[in-house]
């Protein structure tokens, strides 16, 4: 059992691009096992393995209030896609910055579990949205690069600034 790290914008390491998953064996089991952990430690509903420094298709999500649900999905692919929605979210590797994302609206997704056993499953709602997220990070893309261009440059004059006032503290 092992608490991993959380990488920040505008660690280089978010940008990288994960690559499948082929070997379903103890190593992975002991990554999904710490993923959950660090998750639910820094309360969030979603982790990807970009933001542990893994570049590997790994994704675990659990959006219940009883933290009593967890998903892992390995190597997840969208295959429909249907309706849009636009709803705030916030990122653990971008602290304290929340705004609204254009996402798909319902989504039917196929993956592996950790077993390597495929699985199919629909989502809407706030899963909808997480797992549109989650991929995003596997692929080195964060919900701020959704935002327009003029709340992308207000977004960097605000981390300018918090990080003018770390190196000041
Ligand atoms: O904890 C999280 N909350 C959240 C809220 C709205 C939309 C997406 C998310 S995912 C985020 C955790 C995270 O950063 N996962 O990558
Ligand atoms: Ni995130």
């Amino acid at each position: 059992m092992a608490l991993l790290t959380v990488l920040h914008y505008p660690d280089k390491k978010l940008r990288n691009i994960a690559a499948p998953v082929s070997e379903f064996n103890d190593d992975l089991h002991t990554i999904v096992k710490d993923m959950f952990e660090t998750m639910y430690a820094e309360k969030g509903v979603g982790l990807a393995s970009i933001q542990v420094g893994i570049q590997q298709r790994i994704v675990v999500i659990d959006i219940s209030e009883e933290k009593n649900a967890p998903l892992c999905l390995i190597n997840p692919e969208i295959v429909y896609e249907e309706g849009f929605q636009y709803e705030e979210e916030g990122c653990l590797s971008v602290p304290e910055f929340w705004d609204r994302v254009e996402r798909v609206e319902k989504i039917k997704v196929r993956a592996f579990d950790q077993k390597g056993k495929p699985l199919e499953l629909e989502a809407e709602g706030l899963l909808s949205i997480c797992i549109q997220h989650e991929i995003d990070h596997l692929n080195g893309i964060l919900f701020v690069d959704h935002m327009s261009r003029l709340k992308q440059e207000r977004f960097n004059k605000k981390i300018l600034k918090l990080q003018k006032a770390e190196v000041k503290a």
